[in-house]
This record gives structure tokens, C-alpha cells and sequence, in this order.
């Protein structure tokens, strides 16, 4: 093949967000569009990071997949990349992606030094819906902000990309490897069974896993559950047209099953019940007829880690969570003494502390619970997790009856370490000048803590007072470096903490997200309905923000 550089302009809106770019489809099949960020992913790189090196090109399969494919392939052999790795049929969930370069080994001794991730996650996909794209690292983690930053600033002047314009399609449903010869020697692309490769690396790792088709091999053929366990395991690229979000709004199907809803079934609910989203890093845990909140989960999988799974019987090395992830792991890090950081919402900053030995499980309020097994978070894991403290609170219970349920685990970790009631409030496409202001607004309020706390008592005298408030900053203890305006934190007297704080994953206006915590170490109160525990603390965070005065909206998009 031959390599095209070709002229072309900068478009002014590829700022990767939380994770990756996520645009509607229509903007991403503007002329040039994905060549200017593939290109400038390639120019934020090292040069050993392309030339000669091995890269992975796979994510959800959401429309528009097959298309990025063969284009970033084409981009990677003018490049001078020597191979590229495709799951075949292009799906790789994102936790097989970072376990796959972690640890795969091609037949010629090959390892990845990054990859492609062509997802837009839990958002609906589809012609007229988002796809994403994201580059991880050799760590198998997502770029760092130095990188993506410099991602940006490289799409913002880029005047030409380069491309095998002759090279023709590849087939990635076939596996198989198919050489082409270049101006610089031979390029291959490498497809592989992302199903065998992985339950291999699950073998190897003896915990994690991936959603849909990898569900089936590890839950059916592996530990032999049966096949009516599982529900939409089929990978579609419109998701079926359903919104690939693992909560209590969009898993209908399961939650009705769960006997959890207005519409629940009539037969017996299962014990354990899951669900994961779109590129299955997300996982929802729920027992019967009970939900587990994930700043519970991840709380309760570090309290039980070292007894029930034994990929930790040495011991935790430390345990992580997002800011705005409720404090119930900070009470179980406190209690077994374990090391404990509080990162900015985001998966790309836990990887510095894993590879840097500090943290061995971590979590976000936003559905994603993960290890050091790989540097994504992982939503088979999550469930492996749960399913072995369910198997061992119940390894002294021969009989099987009188099981100690899902339900029974999250009230014995409330009894000991008490109950964080937690809920999440978002304000979805609201105008991002009425969203900015309301920032800019907190901002300034939280200078002046009287002024905060007069207001506050004249709202609702039962609150207690605002000890503290600022802007989420952070310092990396690994690298130093530091990430500005992560959220504006309410920290009150008794633990309960307001947040705000911007999304960085939608793909259209601004999404405004409020989480709202409340701390009850009194054993007698944490039996409450969590709505009417928070009813107060609500109250105080829409009046103090003047929610409704500056987005026009009197209730959220969504209540998680
Ligand atoms: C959201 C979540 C965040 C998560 C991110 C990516 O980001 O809040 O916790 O890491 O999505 O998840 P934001 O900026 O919209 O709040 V995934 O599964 O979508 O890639
Ligand atoms: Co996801």
C-alpha cells in the first residue's frame, strides 16, 4: 500500500471528556471528522508508541463501529504502525480491552502499547445517537489528562492526516492475521476470538469478565447457570433501541424480575440479580427485592475481599474512590486500616495508584466498581465479586436454606459500619450558559461559610451546619500533577455531604449532577426509606443552588 497525506481543517469541539469523545453519529460522519482525532491521537503519542508498535481497535459495536474501523486501520499502516489487534467482528467490551493489553501475546511474541476504544458507553446508540472514541495506554488504562489535553490542542491545528487510501477492507469477522506490505515493511491485522482469548485471561486472573456473548461463557459454560439466566445477550448496534444504562430506570426488564417496580412479575424473584451496560464496564447488583447502591457495593467488596476472593488473600493494598462516590468505603478503609485516596470522577486516575502498588479496589456512585486486575472498571468482575462473598457468608450453610441473601450482606455492613443514604440527581441537556451560571454561583456562595449556613438554617433548621465547602482539587501522589474544578463540595458537621458538579460524558447541552449523602451510624435509624431520610438535605441543595431559577426545571431528568 501506498500512504495519502491528505489535507485537512480542524473542527473546534474534540475535547475528550471523561472518557473519550462521545459525539452524536452525525457529527462523528462529518468529512474528516474521526481522521482529525485518530490523527491527532497519533501525534499526541511518543513515537514508539506507533511506529512498530502493536495496537488494539475494538469497543461496543454501536453503529458506525464497522466504518472506524477499516478507517483507523488504513490510518494505523500509514502511520508506520507494524499491527493492528480487532476482536472479531470488532467487539471487545472496555474491561477485555485493557486485560487484553495487558496480557495478550500474539503468535509472534507481539505486545499492545495501547488501543482504540470505540464506545460511547452507557449513552443509546444507533444512526441518530452517539458513538465515542478513547485511547488507553500500555497500562491498559485510559490516557492520562496530559495526553488528552495534548490530544485537544493537536485537533485544533492539525492541517493533514495520513491514511493507506488503497489499502482494502479488512474482513473482521473472519479470524485470522492478513499481512500487507508498505513503504516500511509489513503491516498485519491480527483478528482474534475476543471470547476464547478472554475466559483465558479470566482462567489466568481467576476474576473478571466481559457482558453479552463473554457472559455466556462464563456464566453458562464456566460455572454452569443456565442459559434463561440471561437476558439481551446478544450485542446489537442499535442496543435493540434501549438505553444501555445499568440502574433502576433503564434495566426494566430485569428489575420488574427482580421484584422491583410497579410493574414487578408475579413469580418468586431469583436471589442475585445483574446488569451491565453498553461496553460493560458498568455492572448493577441487585438482591431480591433490594437494590444495592454502588458506593455500597464497592464498600462492601473491599470490607470482604480478603476473605471471599481469593485473587486479595494477601491482603489489600488500598482502596480508591471518586469524589463524589458516597464515603462508606472511607468508614471500611478507616476500619481495616487501609490505605484510602479520593480521586476526580473519571477511570483514568485510579490507574496511577494501581500502577504504583496503592490501591487495589476502587469505585464510582455512577455504577462502576473495578480491581488491579486490569485498569478499566469491569462489570463481570463486580458480579464475580458479589457471587463469591455470596458464596462464602454461606459456606458454613450445608443445607442451603435460610440463605444469607444479598440483602442480608448490605444491612450486616450498615449495622457495622453504619448506612450512607445516597442519591443522585440529573439535570440532563439543560442550556450550558444557565448550567455554567449556577456553577459560577456555587462558587462564589461557598466563599463565605456564615452566609452559606444562614442561608441554609433559613431553608431547614433540622440540617445540620456546612463545615466546610470548596472545588474539588487534585494532586496525583503518583505524578504530581494536578486537575482543577472536579465539582463543588458541601462537607456538613455530621457527614453529610452536598455535591456539584458538570458531566463530561454527554454528547449534547450540559448535564448538571447533584449527589446528595447523608451518614446514620445509628443502628436504630439506617432501616429508613432512603427518599424520606434525604427528603431534608434535597430540600436544601435545590433551594441553595436555585436549581429551578437557573435551569427552568422543577424536577430532574432522572433520581438514581
Ligand atoms: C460519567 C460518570 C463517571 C464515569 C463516566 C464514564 O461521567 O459520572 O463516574 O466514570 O461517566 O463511564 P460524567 O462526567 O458524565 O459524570 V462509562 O461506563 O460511561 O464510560
Ligand atoms: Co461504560
Amino acid at each position: 500500500f501506498k500512504v495519502a497525506r491528505v489535507e485537512t481543517t480542524p473542527y473546534n469541539d474534540q475535547k475528550p471528556g471523561t472518557s473519550g469523545l462521545r459525539k452524536k453519529v452525525k457529527v462523528f460522519k462529518q468529512p474528516n471528522y474521526l481522521h482529525n482525532f485518530v490523527q491527532s491521537s497519533f501525534n499526541a503519542l511518543t513515537t514508539a508508541k506507533v511506529r512498530g508498535a502493536t495496537l488494539v481497535v475494538s469497543g461496543d459495536g454501536r453503529y458506525f463501529s464497522k466504518d472506524a474501523i477499516q478507517i483507523i486501520i488504513k490510518m494505523a499502516a500509514a502511520n508506520g504502525v507494524r499491527r493492528i489487534w480487532v476482536g472479531q467482528n470488532g467487539l471487545l467490551s472496555t474491561p477485555a480491552v485493557s486485560a487484553v493489553i495487558r496480557e495478550r501475546v500474539g503468535s509472534d511474541g507481539s505486545k499492545a502499547s495501547g488501543s482504540f476504544i470505540l464506545t460511547a458507553s452507557h449513552n443509546p446508540g444507533g444512526p441518530n445517537e452517539d458513538f465515542g472514541i478513547k485511547y488507553n495506554m500500555d497500562n491498559g488504562g485510559p490516557a492520562p489528562e496530559g495526553i488528552t489535553d495534548k490530544i485537544f490542542e493537536n485537533t485544533k491545528t492539525i492541517k493533514e492526516y495520513l491514511i493507506a487510501e488503497d489499502l482494502p477492507d479488512v474482513d473482521i469477522s473472519a479470524i485470522g492475521i492478513t499481512s500487507f506490505t508498505g513503504p516500511e515493511g509489513q503491516f498485519d491485522v491480527d483478528v482474534f476470538d475476543s471470547a476464547s482469548d478472554y475466559v483465558n485471561l479470566m482462567n489466568y486472573d481467576a476474576l473478571h469478565g466481559v457482558a453479552g456473548a463473554y457472559a455466556k461463557r462464563i456464566f453458562v459454560e464456566e460455572l454452569g447457570a443456565q442459559e434463561s439466566s440471561l437476558l439481551n445477550c446478544v450485542p446489537k448496534e442499535d442496543f435493540g433501541g434501549g438505553h444501555p444504562d445499568p440502574n433502576l430506570t433503564y434495566a426494566k426488564e430485569l428489575v420488574a424480575r427482580m421484584g422491583l417496580g410497579k410493574s414487578s412479575c408475579q413469580d418468586e424473584p431469583p436471589e442475585f440479580g445483574a446488569a451491565a451496560d453498553g461496553d460493560a464496564d458498568r455492572n448493577m447488583v441487585l438482591g431480591k427485592r433490594f437494590f444495592v447502591t454502588p458506593s455500597d457495593s464497592v464498600a462492601i467488596i473491599a470490607a470482604n475481599a480478603v476473605q471471599a476472593i481469593p485473587y486479595f488473600s494477601g491482603g489489600l493494598k488500598g482502596v480508591a474512590r471518586s469524589m463524589p462516590t458516597s464515603a462508606a468505603l472511607d468508614v471500611v478503609a478507616k476500619h481495616l486500616n487501609l490505605k484510602f485516596f479520593e480521586v476526580p470522577t473519571g477511570w483514568k486516575f485510579f490507574g496511577n495508584l494501581m500502577d504504583a502498588g496503592l490501591c487495589s479496589v476502587c469505585g464510582e456512585e455512577s455504577f462502576g466498581t473495578g480491581s488491579d486486575h486490569i485498569r478499566e472498571k469491569d462489570g463481570i468482575w463486580a458480579v464475580l465479586a458479589w457471587l463469591s462473598i455470596i458464596a462464602y457468608k454461606n459456606k458454613d450453610n450445608l443445607s442451603g436454606n435460610n440463605l444469607v441473601t444479598v440483602e442480608d450482606i448490605v444491612r450486616q455492613h450498615w449495622a457495622t459500619y453504619g448506612r450512607h443514604y445516597y442519591t443522585r440527581y440529573d439535570y440532563e441537556n439543560v442550556d450550558a450558559g444557565a448550567a455554567k451560571e449556577l456553577m459560577a454561583y456555587l462558587v462564589k456562595l461557598q466563599s463565605d461559610l456564615t452566609e452559606v449556613n444562614k442561608i441554609v438554617k433559613g431553608i431547614r433548621s433540622d440540617v445540620s451546619n456546612v463545615a466546610n465547602a470548596d472545588e474539588f482539587e487534585y494532586k496525583d501522589p503518583v505524578d504530581g500533577s494536578i486537575s482543577k474544578h472536579q465539582g463543588i463540595r458541601y462537607l456538613f458537621k455530621d457527614g453529610s455531604r452536598l455535591v456539584f458538579r458538570l458531566s463530561g460524558t454527554g454528547s449534547e447541552g450540559a448535564t448538571i449532577r447533584l449527589y446528595i449523602e447523608q451518614y446514620e451510624k445509628d443502628s436504630s435509624k439506617i432501616g429508613r426509606d432512603s427518599q424520606d431520610a434525604l427528603a431534608p438535605l434535597v430540600e436544601v441543595a435545590l433551594k441553595l443552588s436555585k436549581m429551578e431559577e437557573f435551569t427552568g426545571r422543577s424536577a430532574p431528568t432522572h433520581n438514581k
